[in-house]
């Protein structure tokens, strides 16, 4: 793959919902805000998406719409992870169809699959498509953690071109690295953006970039002209109020986050609940407030 065009900022999308259905107009909206603020590219439809709560006629209207608003800028990444083959397969091919620059499935979750299985879902997602197919490594949401030889097992398939690394043993993101010199790598977790692209990841894929990409895009800017120390400063303050979004749940929490700054986004579909009054006054108040100061400081 093209690292130079595939690394960098990448929102981990969020999708904005009407009582029925998407609410396209604002999450086209969102997309020519992030691309104004300069992010590199988009994952649609992942964890912070709510993918697992939209139909799959959803989902591909969701990466329809942001194709269209985006228009060949940035890099577009589909996350076409379903927890089944036949599914991942349908969203797979719609999504090269449609114009996406590369395919992204988490590993096979709910049952326990056996590493053969894992590996031959990858392989099918790979024959059925012509974009590179980035594996979505995620063990704290799927529960499935593969060690170092499965993954490169995984990453030497034909047609896979990269992973997302959502985990935080930055000895096998570095030895995969080494590995796979040619492969994209993507950190995952954004408190850790840092430690990943210093273990050798070429960009990250995060949720918080949703509200507060300046933080990141600096952190990547920095750590690419050597400048280590003063990255590290600025994953401080980003930390700082991750630390704080944590304690409301990511997905209520970054909703909340980008109504504030970008205008009304909506709330997650349920099972997920509303945020109290309270908690909306505390994220305003103390999450909100001081991180557009920061912001304005950079
Ligand atoms: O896409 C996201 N992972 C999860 C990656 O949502 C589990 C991250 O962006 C985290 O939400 C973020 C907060 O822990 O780093």
């Amino acid at each position: 793959m093209n690292k130079k065009q595939f690394g960098g900022i990448f929102p981990a999308l969020m999708t904005s919902f009407t009582e029925d259905g998407l609410n396209d107009k604002r999450i086209k909206q969102h997309v020519a805000q992030m691309k104004d603020i300069g992010v590199h590219g988009f994952y649609v439809g992942g964890s912070t998406g709510e993918m697992l709560l939209c139909t799959l006629d959803e989902r591909k209207q969701l990466l329809e719409d942001v194709l269209e608003e985006n228009n060949k800028k940035c890099k577009v990444i589909a996350h076409i992870g379903c927890p089944g083959t036949r599914e991942a397969i349908e969203l797979a091919k719609h999504a090269d169809k449609a114009g996406a620059d590369a395919i992204s499935s988490v590993t096979p979750f709910y049952f326990k699959y056996s590493f053969k299985e894992i590996k031959t879902y990858y392989q099918r997602l790979c024959d059925s498509v012509e974009v590179p197919v980035i594996i979505y490594n995620i063990p704290l949401l799927t529960g499935v953690s593969l060690g170092y030889d499965q993954l490169c097992e995984i990453m030497s398939i034909d047609g896979v071109g990269g992973m997302k690394f959502t985990c935080t043993d930055f000895f096998i993101l570095e030895r995969i690295r080494a590995d796979f010199p040619e492969a994209v790598i993507y950190n995952g977790f954004d408190e850790d953006l840092l430690s990943g692209l210093a273990a050798g990841a070429d960009g990250g894929i995060g949720s918080t970039y949703n509200f507060m990409p300046e933080f990141y895009l600096r952190i990547f800017e920095l750590f690419n002209s050597g400048d280590c120390k003063k990255a590290l400063a600025v994953q401080s303050i980003a930390n700082r109020y991750i630390q704080k979004l944590l304690k409301f749940g990511v997905n209520e929490g970054c909703k909340k986050l980008i109504s504030l700054r970008f205008g009304d986004y909506g709330k997650c579909r349920e099972p997920f609940l509303p945020l109290c009054p309270e908690s909306e006054k505390e994220i305003t108040e103390t999450l909100f407030t001081p991180m557009m100061d920061e912001i304005s400081k950079l």
